[in-house]
């Protein structure tokens, strides 16, 4: 590739241009990112055009940048935000020292598996979704989507980068291994137990970039204080991305609330069957959904005693939610946290040094920011004055990772025993009968204007259009495969 070709391919503000090594390295992959992309990628709609942000700079106006493209075709772009040239390491032993611009040796392998971890979440999430364009609901929907998965591509290339310019051949060679795990696959499964659940459904989608890729908010936001100044910067550009991924998904469930709730007024009725026969999902199963995609993505914040955390905190490789805002003391030697544990089987409590219960501390961000979304949903009920609420679970409810994994609470995080677990599973999440009623009304609408019968379509459209309008222009010759069905357009 000329200079010109790379720019114009690769946008970038990383100096791409004058980087053969890192010029190379990207040659090399980009090919099996393609690959990947076609191989893994969004089943069947890779001839459409569809109307994308790309990122084009950092700037606000690099962000303004929307056309029709088609997604192989998408400019995956390398940015890393601005920051002081003096920018200081934020936390840890190391506080106040210049940030490094390199990788320190001793913190070599940590920053490298920290790194690998979010890269691995990236393709995964793309994989989980692939299926989904069959079943939109709407051509808006469709390409909200697509957007979040060129996206979630892009944050591929953001770890990739780093792991090329920063770790020589080892680096390059998780690259590569970044594009043979599989989502879900047995023998080469993603690192983290979110990434290889099933995302079959839109419910399910929804849930997922609101409570997943919220993990992903705050992730980031700790790397973003991350000693190590190309990886902070790095993750805070990705945030700006992953606020449009939350908004897909709080606004997505919000629509399912609300055409809920007009069934139920239409049709004067809480009645789960009167509900699922007019086309609506009973606010039961969006509960469920709700108690299943929460409880697995907390998970995802690791142990509550670790000792990795205390070590990336320790070493200024992770930091807290704002840890330059929020807190003054930035060593977090001294501290406590107190932690409810199960002690001679009941709850009770314990105090653990502060820097062990770093995952600890950025769940309770996590969860509060969590609460704030299931409080704007209910507005979404309050307006449609119905007295239904929906609640967040207690984070020890269904855990698979950490101190509660393997023992049983109910939603409201009281211990209970294995009986009571057993009787009750079925009203905390989804059933099988509940997953074919939803998988069932996954039938795609594509027709311009129009909207499937169990959610409400969106205030706004995307970039100032209308919600009708066209934002997936089709190839015709290959809509029929894209869903395995003739189906109807207008
Ligand atoms: N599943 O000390 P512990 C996103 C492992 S999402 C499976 O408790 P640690 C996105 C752990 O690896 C954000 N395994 O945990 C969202 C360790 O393994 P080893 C992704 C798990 O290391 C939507 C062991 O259990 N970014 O961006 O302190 C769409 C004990 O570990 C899980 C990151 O995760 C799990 N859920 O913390 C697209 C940031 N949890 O050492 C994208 C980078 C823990 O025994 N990752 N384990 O082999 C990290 O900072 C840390 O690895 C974790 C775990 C916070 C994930």
């Amino acid at each position: 590739m000329s200079n010109v070709d790379l720019s114009a391919k690769i946008p970038n503000n990383v100096r791409l241009n004058e980087d053969k090594r890192l010029q190379r390295a990207l040659e090399g992959w980009q090919p099996g990112f393609l690959q990947w992309w076609m191989d893994m990628g969004p089943e069947g709609f890779q001839a459409d055009q569809i109307y994308l942000r790309t990122a084009i700079d950092v700037g606000r106006e690099g962000w303004a940048h929307f056309a029709h493209v088609k997604m192989p075709d998408y400019r995956w772009g390398i940015f890393l935000a601005d920051a002081p040239a003096d920018r200081k390491v934020p936390c840890g032993d190391f506080t106040g020292q210049p940030a490094w611009q390199q990788v320190p040796g001793e913190y070599r392998n940590a920053l490298r598996r920290i790194i690998v971890t979010q890269g691995d979440t990236e393709p995964a999430s793309v994989e989980q979704q692939r299926l989904l364009g069959r079943t939109a609901p709407s051509l808006y929907d469709l390409r909200n989507l697509f957007q979040v998965n060129v996206e979630e591509g892009r944050h591929l290339w953001a770890m990739v980068y780093l792991l090329h310019s920063y770790f020589g051949r080892d680096g390059r060679e998780e690259a590569e291994d970044l594009l043979k795990r599989r989502s879900g696959n047995p023998d080469s499964p993603r690192i983290l137990g979110t990434f290889n659940e099933p995302v079959e459904d839109w419910l399910s989608f929804f849930m997922f970039t609101t409570f997943t890729d919220r993990d992903g908010k705050f992730q980031l936001l700790a790397l973003a204080e991350s000693g190590f100044d190309p990886l902070a910067r790095t993750a805070r550009f990705m945030l700006t991305e992953e606020a449009h991924h939350m908004f897909v998904g709080e606004t997505g469930v919000g629509r399912i609330v609300q055409r809920t709730a007009e069934v139920m007024n239409d049709l004067k009725t809480d009645d789960v069957a009167k509900i699922r026969a007019a086309g609506a999902i009973d606010l039961p199963t969006i509960q469920r959904y709700l108690n299943r995609w929460f409880s697995s993505s907390v998970n995802l914040f690791g142990g509550e005693e670790s000792s990795n955390a205390a070590q990336y905190f320790a070493q200024g490789l992770k930091g807290r939610y704002k840890e330059e805002e929020k807190y003054t003391d930035h060593v977090a030697l001294e501290g406590v946290y107190d932690l409810p544990v199960v002690e001679g089987g009941r709850l009770s409590h314990k105090q653990i040094p502060l820097r062990n219960a770093m995952n600890e501390v950025l769940r309770d961000d996590y969860v509060g920011d969590c609460e704030f979304v299931v409080q704007r949903w209910n507005k979404v009920l309050e307006k449609a004055e119905r007295p239904e609420r929906l609640t967040l679970p207690s984070r020890r409810f269904h855990r698979e990772v950490g101190i509660y994994s393997g023992k049983q609470f109910d939603r409201e995080g009281n211990l209970i025993t294995p009986e009571e677990w057993n009787e009750n599973r079925d009203r905390w999440l989804p059933t099988p009968g509940d997953q074919a009623f939803v998988v069932s009304l996954m039938k795609p609408v594509l027709g311009m204007g129009q909207i499937a019968s169990w959610i409400a379509p969106p205030r706004v459209g995307i970039n100032a259009n209308p919600f009708e309008w066209e934002y997936v222009r089709f190839d015709r010759a290959s809509v029929g495969v894209a869903l395995g069905a003739k189906p109807s357009l207008t």
